[in-house]
């Protein structure tokens, strides 16, 4: 099913002009179903919740104990998902917003499930910013699996945001966007249908909060960037791999732990005699 092309006019307008629009209807049941499927399956799989696992992270969960809530990547463990990122109807829509020939840039599964803590304020574009493209060339899109709401902990957005990468605070100038330059008075939670999908702009400031919901919140969230540059998911998956390793991104729940592990191991019995 193709999207209308007006609707697809009114959608590239209001997202422009606010920094995101909503689109529905792009993905059917059955295929949100599958996906739903495929989500269940994938948290099963046998060692993501191993804390040196690169492709997951960990978050505070309802007892603030850390839980895994994304698979980043994800496509190359999941054909279903690997389809729904590059749905044509959906590439259609974001090329119509972006103005041209899109790529995939990267590709998350973010499940949040009841209790979880949200995401601060943040502009995606820092984390781009090495890339040396436009920010307008770039957007996010959440391809929502689940009804979700303020309650569940949806992403919310400051509107007509989106021109300049805004500083972090003092002292962490480079850090993600400080509050207190932005405009809060206005933030939209859109209420979203299963199937709906956000296409947002890399400078859209976004958030979100807790799942307070007894429902887990799960998106795919892919981004694109308008390029002819093919090979640009491996040089974002190739960087970012090396990024993890160096800053330690992901790895919060393992250091907490590491600590008490060097305290144990040194009061342990040794279990093997020396030969002399
Ligand atoms: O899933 C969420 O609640 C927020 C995710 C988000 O903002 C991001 O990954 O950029």
């Amino acid at each position: 099913m193709s999207y209308q092309n007006q609707d697809l006019v009114s959608s590239k307008a209001e997202y422009w002009q606010k920094g995101y629009t909503v689109l529905s209807g792009l993905f059917n049941a059955s295929q949100i179903e599958r996906m739903r499927q495929e989500c269940s399956r994938l948290w099963l799989l046998l060692g993501l919740g191993d804390d040196l696992n690169l492709r997951t992270e960990f978050r505070r969960g309802p007892d603030n104990d850390y839980v895994f809530d994304r698979l980043d990547p994800v496509i190359d463990i999941s054909p279903v998902l690997a389809d729904a990122a590059m749905f044509s109807p959906l590439l259609e829509a974001v090329d119509t917003v972006l103005g041209g020939q899109s790529e995939l840039l990267k590709c998350k599964l973010i499940r949040k499930d009841p209790g979880t803590k949200g995401y601060a304020v943040h502009q995606d574009f820092l984390y781009w910013k090495w890339l040396g493209i436009n920010p307008d060339q770039l957007c996010s899109v959440a391809i929502n699996l689940f009804e979700s709401g303020e309650d569940s902990g949806g992403i919310a957005f400051y509107p007509a945001q989106h021109q300049t990468l805004i500083p972090g605070p003092m002292g962490n100038e480079s850090g993600d966007c400080d509050i207190a330059r932005i405009d809060t008075s206005i933030n939209e939670l859109p209420l979203l249908a299963a199937g709906d999908v956000v296409i947002f702009h890399s400078l859209t400031p976004h958030f979100s909060g807790p799942n307070l919901s007894d429902r887990s919140r799960t998106i795919l969230l892919p981004s694109y960037c308008l390029t002819n540059d093919s090979g640009l998911y491996e040089k974002y998956y190739t960087r970012e791999i090396i990024r993890r390793c160096e800053d330690m991104i992901g790895f919060e729940r393992y250091l907490t732990q590491l600590s008490g592990f060097q305290r144990a191991l040194l009061t342990r019995e040794p279990v093997l005699t020396p030969s002399e």
